[in-house]
């Protein structure tokens, strides 16, 4: 954390210029690189007197790092537009919006302007398209049925997508976790790079899940691929739990759990490597920055155990976090760079 405070947020272009015809993915490291970094993010609490706009606002609970470094090759420009801070590095642009929310209240009005916000800065910034979304939603599952505040969130997210014309469908990986603090926070990673978003057969199409889970599906794909001009390639998962078809499996139950979100985790890289051939796809491991949200902190060294027997070698923070169904206890996310 201290080490993140020695990059200030005021820097404006540092850096040398990438070579000609370079087009490179963000590579996500755990210790600060002696490089511009495109999207800081703290996974504990805030550096000192340092720039939280991009960090999830929760509680670490442990792991091999307490910080990602999402860099690019590029010299960095930074900025706020409309109250929102945005970093930019070669084709890379990230964005946060932070809003005051309230645990009491329907958040769907909230949620539909920040989304409008963000699409508005997208386009103003010609970041050109949304590579991977994360959403940190106050008192995630407060209210009842249809009421709940994630299914509320899901209403606002939903109607300012329909506004910018977005189609549920192509949303890029996303990840909607609960947290303890009262602002709403939206992280978003925008590229030009093409992007292929990728889904689980395991697991139906969040966009297409079915009324009993709120009147608007949620929008985002299982996971964002993204290919570079060699043979490299980017795998961003989303948020994934121990959902099988649209059910949660083993409701309240974390060995069971466990054992099925892996399972979802392991179908998804290898959906990935089927649709996007000639990269070198392995499982993963070291070449994975995972986090993990995990709602009851005590299930957290039962947690960390079953992921590292499961991907020896793999990056891994832990964090405390709520998830979007009452009767899921944990969920990872990842970062998966083929070796
Ligand atoms: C699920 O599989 C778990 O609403 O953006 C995971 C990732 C989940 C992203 C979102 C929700 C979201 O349905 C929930």
């Amino acid at each position: 954390m201290e080490a993140m405070s020695r990059y200030p947020s005021n820097i404006s272009q540092v850096g040398a210029p990438p070579e000609a015809g370079t087009r490179c993915l963000p590579e996500v490291l755990t210790a600060p690189p002696p490089r511009p970094i495109l999207l800081p993010v703290s996974l504990g609490t805030a550096p000192d007197g340092g720039d939280d706009a991009f960090c999830p606002g929760l509680t670490l609970l442990g792991g091999d790092h307490d910080a990602e470094y999402w860099t690019v090759d590029a010299p960095v420009s930074t900025g706020t537009l409309d109250g929102l801070p945005w970093r930019r590095a070669g084709d890379w642009l990230a964005m946060a919006i932070s809003l005051v929310d309230s645990s009491e209240k329907d958040p769907a009005d909230l949620v539909e302007q920040a989304y409008r916000r963000l699409v508005s800065a997208l386009h103003t910034l010609d970041g050109r398209q949304f590579i991977r979304l994360w959403n940190f939603i106050p008192a995630i599952n407060a209210g009842f049925g249809d009421d709940e505040r994630y299914r509320r969130f899901c209403v606002g997210r939903g109607r300012a997508l329909d506004a910018a014309g977005l189609d549920d469908g192509k949303l890029c990986a996303a990840t909607a976790i609960g947290g303890d603090g009262s602002d709403l926070r939206i992280v978003a990673l925008a590229g030009k790079t093409s992007a292929h978003h990728i889904e689980n057969p395991r697991q139906i199409s969040a966009h297409r899940y079915p009324r009993q889970y709120g009147p608007r599906s949620p929008a985002f794909a299982r996971a964002t691929a993204l290919g570079g001009d060699q043979d490299d390639a980017l795998l961003l998962i989303s948020g994934t739990a121990s959902v099988v078809g649209h059910a949660t499996a083993h409701p309240h139950e974390l060995a069971g759990q466990l054992d099925e979100m892996t399972r979802n985790v392991d179908v998804l890289v290898a959906e990935a490597a089927e649709q996007l051939p000639g990269k070198s796809w392995s499982g993963l491991g070291p070449g994975t920055v995972m986090r993990a949200y995990v709602r009851d902190a005590r299930d957290w060294p039962a947690v960390r155990d079953h992921l590292l027997a499961r991907w020896p070698g793999l990056r891994l923070a832990g964090l405390r976090g709520d998830i979007c169904r009452r009767d899921l206890l944990v969920e990872v996310e990842a970062v998966h760079r083929p070796v």
